[in-house]
Parts: C-alpha cells; structure tokens; sequence
C-alpha cells in the first residue's frame, strides 16, 4: 500500500478558532495511511478518504469522485503501487523490471519500476466531477524523446517522492547529482558540461546582470557567493533570465523548466532511476533534514552535504523553527475552478510565501527570497517540484475543465537537456505528467473540497462591492474596520430557508510600497466577537523577479498591484455585518509574533493599500 508521507490525518483547522477541529464546513478527502480505510484515485496514485467530521452526505454524496468508479480500476499485484485504469481499446499490463546493477558499484537498485503498456492511441477519458458532468479529452501524446526510448507500446512512469520518503540510496544518488551539477559550474563556459552546471540552471531562471535583474539586488543580505552574469553565446540567450513570474505561464514554465532539470541531474548522479523529489511542507513544513545537514558521509569520506545552502533564515536551517502553517495552507488555490485563477492563487501561497521564508531575512534576500537568486539554493527545486504536484492533483479533479488555454498553452521555452543540447519545446507538449510520463507518491495538500451546499462555479465576477478606502499599513498589526451589505451577507451566509449561493473573493487594490518590506502579511477577518479567521498571505517574492518580456504573459491576470484571496467562509463566520480586515506582518515562522517581525520589517517601506472589495461570484 502506498503510504502517504505523514500528516495526512491531521484535521482540518477550523477557520475560527484554530485549536478546535471544523464541524464540517466541507467534505474534504485527505492522504491517509491507514490500511483499509480508504480507495484510491486515478492518475495521480492518490488516496483519499472522507473526513471523519464531515456533515452527512446529502441526497447525492459530494464526495463521490473521490471514489473509484465501479469496474473501472484493477490493481496489478507484481506492483502493487500501480493503480492503473482499464480504459477502452488500452489494455494495461504491469511487469517489474528485475533488479539491475547502479552506480557501476554492485548495489542493487531497490526500487521496483513498473512498465506500463499504453495503448498511446486510445482516448483517455475522465470522469466528471461533482460540478461537471463526464467528459472526454483527445488523445494525449507522450513526450517524442520518451517514446523513442522505449520499445512500441511501453512507457516507463517515473514517479517523483517525497524527500523525506527518499532511502538512503535515493538520496546518495540526489547528493552526487548536485554535487556533479556544481562542479560543473567551473566547466569551460561554452561546454555541454557548463550548460548542465548547477549556475546555469540557475541563471535560466534569472540572475542579477545585463538583460536580467540589474545587480543592485547583489546587495541584499544572503547573496554571498553570487556575482554579477551576462549571456555570452546563443544558447545561454534564448534559455537564461526566461522563467515566469506574475505570469499565466507561472506553472507550464516551471513544470517544462523542472522537466529538463531533472534529465540533467539524473545524468549527472550516474542513476538513471532518480527523480527529483519534492518538499512536501504541509505535512512537514521544517526544512527537510537532507538539506539542513552541512556534510554527508558517501562510501566513508565525509564529504560537503551539496544540499545545504547558509544563506536560508536561520531558525529554519537550524531545524529550530518551521514554516507557519497559514503560509503553506494550499487550499485557497484548490478552491479555484479554472486555469488563470489557480495559477495565481498557488504563486502566491504557498509558492511565493516559502520563498519568501525560506530567505534569510524575507524577500528580497536570498537565495530563496529573491526571483534572481533562488535557484542556487537547491531546495528551490524541491519547491518548485511540489508546486508542480499541487497543480497536477488540482487539475486531474476536473482536467478537461482546467486544463489551461491561450498563451499557456501555446508558448514556447527553451531549455537544455540531459546531453547538455538546447531544446525548445511548446508548452502544450507538457500539459500533464501523463504527457512526461512522471507521477507523483501521496503527499499533503490536495484535499478535494467541496463547500455545501451547492453553489455557484463560476468565476466571473457576479458583484463587485467596496468595503475600504486608502488605508496605510501599520507597523504593527493594521486593523481597518469594514460593513458588509445585509444583501451580500445574505448571499454569502444565507439562511435555514435560504441556502447560500455565492462564493466570496477578497481584493485588496493599489498594494504601494517605497521599499519591499521584507515581511509577509497574513490577511485575516475578526468578527465583532474578537475571533479572526485567515484568509491569505501577501507576500512581495514577484516584486523581485526581472521585468517581463512579453506581453503575452499578462493575458487574463488581475493587476500585479492586487492580492485576491478567497475569502466565502471567513465571510460566513464573520457573524454579522461590522467586522475588520486584519493585517498581521510575519517573518514567516511557526509561532512567531508580529513584534518581532517589525523588527525585519523594512523602515522605508511605507506599504499602503488603495482599498479593498468583495466579489461574488
Ligand atoms: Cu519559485
């Protein structure tokens, strides 16, 4: 059985009063370890079960979809890990490789791989959710480089685990990749061996130097062992300083950037099977021990850990402190139903928040708290990899209907690959890890939830209504006082006789600082009895990234100077009309108290927001 990697039993915060578990607000299903008591999904491997609080089921239970439709699934024995879906026309077998020699060292690979045989022409369908009735999508086509490697008809699934689920042999294998990558950064500059070292990845992402970032940042506290770059040969033109911020392309660029990362640090370690594994800090958000450690012993010689960067908050990178768990809640994102929206709402929390935190003294210090710097610390990738895996599980929960359009889709990147040749791809190529023939273990953070009772799901805007005027942000805690429509109250909270039938956003407008104020802001609303309830996180990580390149980029996105945060059930437990909009400035640790983050606070940042609205949709 598939193991999730811990925290999977943890109940859901209740929004009001933290300590106390929810009533049932939604139905939610969860990773969850225990034997029998709970079925698996499809596509994603994942398991689900209903929370033990839910409400009753209504007449037609909300969470069916997180249950196997009947007669569709077979598990395959040899591998029990694989769940395949028998679909029509696409027979699947499941055979395990035998064991094979790594590392040219005698050590036998621990891991079973299962081969899949895809009927590659078969139409894949996917059931609908409990919004959405069935649908079919076409043919998915299966990356070219992959398919040629294999015989007709076998594709080879890799699957990507958590870093804390890694063995000792796995994370061995990690460990000599970047440390091979980092070698590789004093190859000669117009070298295959350059262009797979861990400064060029890093300078793909973006860097502070001519066409870039401009190296003022080079400044900032945590830049140590950085210098100024410049591209100097074509192919460090077309693929540095490219990644996507702010962007609708934030997740099919760094799901493609990830993809080609990961060929270059498995050719790097020498073990063709390794994947890149991912930081799944919802279930454990301290940085994980791989990377904290300063050294590693590898065949008896203690050696550098490559994994462990100084430059990280010192709480965090002593394994003293972790990351506030409102920083990395994901489940505003996951509320979302279509493309553009989720794609904001995951950059911000929990993408940018963890970065943010992860620096050494919020953003813009690095590594981690600055776009030009953060891929060279190497839990960037860890990042990024479960950013990548909460997009994947909130797409299979609707794909035809998520699945992105436009630009997104028809936008190319360029990259380099194992071999260290530039590629450039179209990101419709990667739309899913079906097409890259990756998946991902269990994890946290991809509840599949659904608000009862029924509502609304759309996200055009039905109203738009005002409820704060300028208001300058505090050195402190802000607190601004705001009255909610007795109309829009009633299609938010609704009555016995009146169910609600709106869901709510929160937009704060015209956010304006004169210097990045280096900490974050939980955002919260407290009703008139005192208890607050949050509803998201402002953090300044984009603020740091290199100005866009194309115009493209920014179709469909709210303005840059907006947070959005959805915000229906903090609404709900608002308890009448009067209340406040809570501002509450954090370094971004567990625990930490917002005195101590005035003392990071920036003393030039004078941050103020222009106002604030509600959106019903
Ligand atoms: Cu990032």
């Amino acid at each position: 059985m598939e193991r999730s990697t811990g925290g999977g039993d943890r109940p859901r915060r209740d929004p009001i009063d933290p300590g106390r578990r929810s009533p049932g607000a939604a139905v939610e299903c969860r990773g969850h370890s225990t034997p029998g008591q709970f079925r698996r999904d499809d596509g994603l491997g994942l398991s689900f079960r209903a929370s033990r609080h839910a409400r009753p089921p209504p007449p037609i239970p909300p969470f069916r979809t997180c249950l196997p439709r009947p007669g569709r699934y077979r598990r395959h024995g040899p591998c029990g890990r694989l769940w395949a879906r028998k679909g029509a026309g696409a027979p699947l077998s499941c055979t395990p490789i035998a064991d094979r020699p790594r590392m040219g060292r005698g050590m036998m690979a621990r891991l079973w791989l299962g081969v899949a045989a895809v009927g590659l022409s078969a139409a894949i369908g996917y059931g609908g959710t409990a919004q959405t009735p069935a649908k079919k999508i076409g043919p998915v086509a299966v990356d070219p480089a992959i398919k040629a490697k294999l015989p007709p008809g076998l594709l080879l699934v890799r699957t990507r685990k958590s870093i804390n689920a890694l063995s000792a042999a796995e994370l061995a294998s990690l460990r000599r990749g970047f440390a091979q990558m980092i070698a590789w950064n004093s190859a000669p500059r117009d070298s295959a061996d350059f262009r797979r070292s861990l400064k060029f990845w890093a300078n793909i992402h973006a860097y502070f130097g001519a066409h870039c970032r401009d190296v003022s940042g080079l400044s900032n506290a945590g830049m140590s062992g950085l210098s100024a770059q410049s591209d100097s040969n074509p192919t460090e033109t077309a693929t540095w300083c490219t990644c996507k911020h702010g962007s609708n392309q934030f997740l099919t660029w760094h799901r493609m950037y990830l993809y080609y990362f990961e060929q270059v640090l498995r050719q790097a370690s020498g073990d063709s099977s390794l994947t890149l594994p991912y930081w799944d800090y919802e279930a454990d958000a301290h940085i994980p021990a791989a990377y904290r450690a300063a050294t590693w012993v590898d065949g008896g010689t203690t050696k550098p850990n490559p994994l462990f960067v100084a430059n990280r908050q010192a709480e965090l990178n002593a394994g003293t402190a972790a990351i506030d768990p409102d920083l990395v809640d994901p489940s505003g994102a996951m509320a979302q139903t279509s493309y553009l929206p989720f794609n904001s709402a995951i950059e911000g929390t929990p993408h940018g928040n963890v970065h943010c935190a992860t620096g050494v003294a919020g953003c813009p210090t690095g590594y981690m708290g600055s776009v030009p710097a953060a891929g060279n610390d190497p839990i960037f990738y860890s990042h990024h990899a479960n950013i990548d895996r909460l997009y994947e599980c909130w797409l299979q929960g609707d794909l035809a209907a998520r699945l992105p359009t436009g630009a997104p889709t028809t936008a190319s990147y360029s990259f380099v690959n194992g071999s260290g040749a530039q590629v450039t791809r179209t990101a419709s190529d990667m739309l899913t890890t079906q097409q890259l023939a990756y998946r991902y273990t269990a994890g946290g953070g991809c509840p599949i939830r659904f608000h009862l009772p029924p509502i609304v799901w759309q996200e055009v805007p039905w109203r738009r209504i005002p409820i704060l005027g300028p208001t300058p942000v505090e050195r402190g805690i802000t607190r601004a006082p705001i009255r909610l429509p007795a109309e829009m109250r009633a299609q938010i909270v609704g009555t016995a006789a009146n169910p609600p039938t709106r869901q709510a956003t929160l937009v704060l407008e015209g956010l304006r600082f004169d210097e990045i104020p280096r900490v974050m802001f939980k955002v919260a609303l407290q009703g008139k009895d005192g208890k607050q309830a949050t509803v998201g996180v402002i953090n300044f990580f984009n603020e740091t990234a290199p100005p866009h390149r194309d115009t493209n980029d920014m179709a469909g996105m709210a303005a840059p100077d907006e947070r959005r945060f959805e915000a229906t059930a903090a609404l709900r437990a608002l308890g009448g009309e009067e209340g406040q909009l809570v501002l509450i400035p954090t370094t971004g640790l567990a625990g930490g108290n917002a005195q101590a983050a005035v003392q990071t606070m920036s003393p030039r940042t004078n941050l103020r927001i222009g106002g604030a609205r509600i959106e019903l949709r």
